[in-house]
């Protein structure tokens, strides 16, 4: 999609720091993290938001989730983490292109803000 920046980051028209990457999706740092640890997991294929998937994005959002034990041991989390998807409006979601925020390295709380 032309004007989304998620999708400029896959193509690497936008520059970041890449944790993984394989043909289906992208993970990177997050430009202003809210834990020692704060990543973006993306599918490479713009979706707007969780909203708005289709029964045909079902393999690739299920390896999404597969990979994120993979990017989570690789980033040291073998403590935990969090991962958190924000979907429209009421759920804060600012980026309009699906991403899963992967936070670790301090200890959580709970209700989340
Ligand atoms: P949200 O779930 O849509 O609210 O989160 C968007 C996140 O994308 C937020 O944590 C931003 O710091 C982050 N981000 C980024 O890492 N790089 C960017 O170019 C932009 C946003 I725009």
């Amino acid at each position: 999609m032309a004007e989304c920046i998620f999708c400029k980051i896959a193509e690497k028209e936008i520059p970041s720091n890449v944790v993984y990457e394989d043909e289906q999706i992208v993970c990177f740092h997050d430009l202003e993290p809210q834990a020692p640890v704060h990543v973006l997991i993306i599918p490479k294929k713009h979706m707007a938001s969780l909203d708005e998937v289709s029964e045909e994005d079902q393999a690739l959002l299920g390896h999404l989730m597969v990979k994120v034990r993979d990017i989570a041991e690789s980033l040291g989390l073998e403590n935990g983490y969090r991962l958190v998807n924000n979907c429209g409006e009421d759920g804060f979601q600012s980026v309009k292109h699906v991403h899963f925020h992967l936070l670790g390295k301090r200890k959580m709380t709970w209700p989340p803000g």
